[in-house]
């Protein structure tokens, strides 16, 4: 069954949940309720990759994710660190983390390959175009699914010419990253060519503007309301062959997921 990723950003400024879970206990006790909802990994970020964010300093993220992650591990939930430093996923995985989940792909650290060789650990490595203060210009595509396909198995060539091993390698098309909502839809039809790389592949669609329009709902849909849609891509990446699913709402994920599970047992 696809595994379902939760969202704990702790983070002052997150699009959706910006704010909410700063304080190290209320972060803790989220984490571990994602858990309890259903979440095979909890994401644990210090940086928020929402438009125009300003980066904070290496010792800020790691002071924002490290008690967390240390505090999840206590309580026995699985864990990824979603950062885009060396520095902080080797001292993450230090901590406990079982799996690393760089945006950048690797692509805006350049010593991360080498962290993530001498980890060990899964590697998830997103399509990025770049940091967040300019990545809504470089959303410029001929064909969004095929540049996405090819910009991921550079990645993959150029991580594994620097020790990282091609099974450690999760990809990760980055809905919302440097991508239109029409880029988005297009790259979500085109998801199987993504699985078809050969690599667990991991969708993160949960509650993106792209699913604040949709047609027959009248209304501009805000963020916290877009948990049923966010539950549609879920199912949708899970036929499409997806390992796993990154969302803010466990149960409505998980509920979909179980639905898909029953129709596949008939
Ligand atoms: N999206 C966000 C953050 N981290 N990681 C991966 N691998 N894939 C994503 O799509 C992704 C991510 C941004 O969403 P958030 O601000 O709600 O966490």
């Amino acid at each position: 069954m696809t595994l379902i990723m939760g969202v704990l950003n702790v983070t002052p400024d997150s699009f959706s949940d910006g704010g909410l879970w700063a304080d190290v206990e209320a972060a803790v006790t989220h984490g571990a309720d994602l858990a309890r909802q259903g979440a095979d990994i909890v994401d644990v970020g210090g940086e928020s990759t929402r438009p125009g964010a300003t980066r904070p300093s290496v010792d800020e993220e790691s002071s924002r994710v490290i008690p967390v992650i240390a505090g999840l591990r206590e309580r026995g939930v699985t864990t990824s660190i979603d950062t885009m430093r060396a520095c902080v996923a080797q001292e993450s995985v230090a901590a406990g983390a079982s799996i690393i989940n760089d945006v950048s792909g690797g692509l805006a650290d350049a010593d991360m390959a080498a962290a993530v060789a001498a980890t060990g650990v899964p590697f998830i490595a997103m399509h990025w175009r770049g940091h967040s203060d300019t990545m809504n210009a470089e959303a410029i595509y001929d064909d969004v699914v095929a540049e996405v396909v090819s910009h991921l198995k550079t990645r993959v060539q150029d991580l594994v010419a620097h020790g990282v091993g091609a099974e450690q390698i999760v990809v990760d098309p980055g809905f919302g990253f440097a991508k239109d909502a029409h880029h988005n839809w297009t790259l979500f039809a085109g998801l199987e060519e993504v699985v078809m790389l050969g690599h667990r592949v991991l969708v993160g669609a949960s509650r993106k503007r792209f699913l604040g329009h949709l047609p027959g709902v009248a209304e501009h849909i805000p963020a916290d309301q877009r948990d049923a849609a966010t539950a549609a891509t879920s199912l949708l990446a899970a036929q499409a062959g997806a390992w796993a699913v990154r969302v803010h709402d466990v149960p409505s994920t998980a509920h979909a997921l179980g639905v898909l599970e029953m129709v596949r047992r008939g």
